[in-house]
């Protein structure tokens, strides 16, 4: 049996605060966000964490303190020690960086862990009190029809069949939800691009799939039952979707992004392009580069943001 999402959707009554939608977290003593290393009883969430507006997710903790050494420096907030403490010691589950409004935090790969991270920073932002909150995943993914090196704003994720849908079972039961993406944001993020106009941008669906190798249609993982031309057809049918690029988390941020009011981006660099090959044979140095580029950009919207806030 399915179960819709229009329940859980409609029932949203919070305006731009972050929502969970649990009745049993209420009568909980104590809250502990075991994967995070934090808890409400050992941690001042409010006086830590409630003045975060943006929080940025990667899959890697090195990408992600780099991205928090980058910010601060953009937003003229680096400390001259230039040290920046892992909010999460203590686990090395994820990695958790601050500064300012910005909160930076890795999600390992893949839907599973994503979104563990994600019940777990949900309710952190939710017993911080923080409100308007913008949160972007900062990506890499193998690209359709793109040149490598350009990056993808995703208008939707769509799953393995092209269906911008993420299921899960719970309790035995399918559970539907939609991968909705804040189209507004997208176009704004678009225009930083723009503005910078470092590295080709464009705006299209992402297929988040369940493994790297055959649920991404390559042809050299450990197993694989298709020919070439199997391949390609299925990257020609994606493609002809809406596809534009391919990663393992956008679906799950999508859903849960949504479902707890906050106003989700997918930014995401393309290091192939995979209607041309599977094997990731850039140097080092390039593929190091393209990756510092979705940085760029959401470092850049961060910035005019908050530079907007100022001037009114
Ligand atoms: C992009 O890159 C990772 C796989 O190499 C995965 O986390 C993703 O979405
Ligand atoms: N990440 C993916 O999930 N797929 C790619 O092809 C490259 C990066």
């Amino acid at each position: 049996m399915s179960l819709g999402f229009g329940d859980e959707k409609n029932d949203l009554t919070c305006e731009r605060s972050v929502c969970v939608k649990n009745p049993h977290l209420d009568s909980m003593k104590e809250d502990i966000l075991y994967h995070l290393n934090l808890g409400t009883a050992t941690d001042d969430i409010p006086a830590k964490f409630g003045d975060v507006k943006f929080v940025c997710v990667g899959g890697s903790p090195w990408r992600m303190k780099a991205f928090i050494e980058y910010i601060a420096k953009e937003l003229g907030l680096a400390d001259s020690s230039e040290a920046y403490p892992n909010l999460c010691e203590g686990t090395d589950r994820y990695a958790m960086y601050k500064i300012g409004p910005v909160l930076s935090i890795s999600h390992g790969m893949g839907i599973p862990s994503i979104s563990i991270m994600l019940h777990e920073l949900i309710k952190l932002l939710y017993h911080a009190r923080c409100t308007d909150v913008t949160v972007i995943r900062i990506g890499t993914s193998g690209g359709i029809g793109l040149q490598p090196g350009t990056v993808v704003v995703t208008k939707q994720s769509v799953d393995a069949m092209f269906l911008p849908r993420l299921e899960q079972i719970i309790l035995g039961r399918s559970v539907v939800r939609s991968t909705e993406l804040d189209g507004e944001l997208a176009e704004e993020l678009l225009q930083c691009s723009k503005e910078l106009g470092e590295f080709e941008t464009v705006i299209g669906n992402t297929m988040c799939t369940l493994d790297f190798y055959e649920g991404q249609a390559r042809l050299d993982g450990a197993f694989c039952s298709y020919t070439e031309e199997e391949k390609q057809n299925y990257l020609a049918e994606a493609y002809a979707a809406g596809v534009r690029n391919i990663e393992m988390e956008s679906s799950v941020f999508a859903a849960m992004c949504t479902l707890s009011n906050l106003r989700a981006a997918v930014v995401c660099v393309t290091l192939l392009d995979r209607q041309k090959g599977d094997q990731l044979t850039s140097s080092h140095d390039v593929l190091h580069n393209y990756q510092q580029q979705p940085q760029i950009l959401v470092g850049h919207y961060i910035k005019k943001r908050l530079s907007a806030v100022k001037k009114s």
